[in-house]
């Protein structure tokens, strides 16, 4: 049997305002094109599919195409919801998912739940991305038990499913990120250990790292890692793509990495002020994003010449720290309100009614956030 094995789509992902989701929705058709070339039996998507809990129209259309598509080729398909995916949504769709051959799982479930599927004769453990409240809760019901931790949890529910095939969304101790992944959910008590991996797994289909790697050799797990560069924090040479997976009758499984460089760049030029004129042309030239970082001051005029001289220029920051007249990057103490009283100032635009207004505003969003039922 052939795998196709990716994860960490992120369909509506928006960076500082460029919508990437066409990016992403040419590494699918990609993919697509791969599968039915390649005679690939199964593919498996090891969660973030989505960025957010609310994508754009066109983000869910592609995932919508891609199922079905997939359909047409003949070739089943297993989901499962990442820390990033509308689980409850996922969920909710799965029904109809079904229909075009695709199982979708947006909560973890036991063996005896239904965690554990058969597809074309091989089978297959699907482990969604579950918070560590919601696991501890569910796996571990003795009250005197709760103190344990997530990677105790996962490690009973991991050996619970113990599958040939077996889909995950969470961090391996040990693993390189890829910098683009929501740091609370990779370290400390999120890490997993690699002996939680159950021995009589033949494969480990994982998503969450950004970084395509493999993580253990017994049982063999890979990350697939994503499909574009995803973030500035990534780096441009970071591994990525998907894996085509051969998994004979008996013996060891082989791994091919499918490492293809889809989407746009992303890069990120250090640079002292006075290089910025000389190396305008060249960054004019750059085929994809740019952030540029400038070490020490720069006027807002400067600033202001480069975002209109350089369209695909998303971000410029610089390294003068708070106290260089305020055009820098906002010091991550800066709290929203004098985040934007300072952007006035730069902006000559010092009305206390206008702060007050923004204040105003960001209360009733804060009151609606906390309001049951958000
Ligand atoms: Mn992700």
């Amino acid at each position: 049997m052939r795998l196709l094995h990716t994860a960490d789509w992120h369909l509506g992902k928006v960076l500082k305002g460029v919508d990437r989701t066409p990016e992403i929705g040419e590494a699918l058709k990609t993919l697509l094109e791969m599968v039915a070339k390649e005679g690939v039996d199964l593919v498996v998507v090891s969660g973030d599919l989505f960025d957010r809990p609310q994508v754009s129209a066109e983000a869910e259309a592609m995932a919508v195409e891609f199922f079905l598509r997939l359909r047409e080729l003949g070739v089943p398909a297993l989901v499962i919801a990442g820390n990033h995916d509308p689980k409850e949504r996922l969920e909710a769709l799965a029904p109809l998912f079904a229909l075009a051959g695709a199982a979708v799982r947006g909560r973890p479930l036991f063996r005896e739940e239904g965690g554990v599927v058969e597809v074309g004769g091989l089978r297959a453990a699907l482990l969604p991305f579950v918070s560590e409240r919601i696991l501890v809760k569910k796996v571990l019901q003795e009250a005197e038990e709760r103190h344990r931790t997530y990677a105790e949890a996962m490690r009973r529910i991991l050996a619970n499913l113990e599958s040939p095939l077996m889909l995950g969304h969470f961090a391996l101790e040990g693993v390189r990120p890829g910098a683009g992944e929501f740091v609370f959910h990779l370290t400390g008590s999120y890490a997993v250990p690699p002996s939680t991996l159950p021995l009589g797994a033949r494969y480990v289909a994982l998503g969450h790292i950004h970084r395509q790697q493999q993580v253990s050799e017994a049982p063999v797990a890979w990350y697939a890692g994503s499909l574009i560069q995803l973030d500035f924090g990534e780096g441009e040479e970071a591994e990525r793509g998907a894996l085509l997976v051969e998994v004979p009758e008996r013996g060891p499984v082989r791994v091919h990495p499918i490492r293809e460089r889809w989407g746009k760049p992303l890069k990120t030029l250090r640079l002292k002020p006075e290089e910025l004129d000389g190396r305008l042309s060249e960054l004019e030239r750059f085929p994809g994003y740019l952030r540029v970082v400038v070490e020490g001051r720069l006027s807002p005029a400067v600033k202001e010449r480069l975002f209109q001289g350089l369209p695909h220029l998303l971000a410029v920051e610089t390294t003068g720290g708070p106290e260089d007249g305020g055009n820098g990057t906002l010091a991550p103490e800066l709290g929203l309100v004098e985040a934007y009283e300072r952007y006035l100032k730069e902006r000559g635009r010092e009305e206390e009614g206008l702060l007050e207004r923004f204040n105003q505003v960001l209360k009733e969003v804060e009151l609606e956030a906390l309001a049951p039922g958000a």
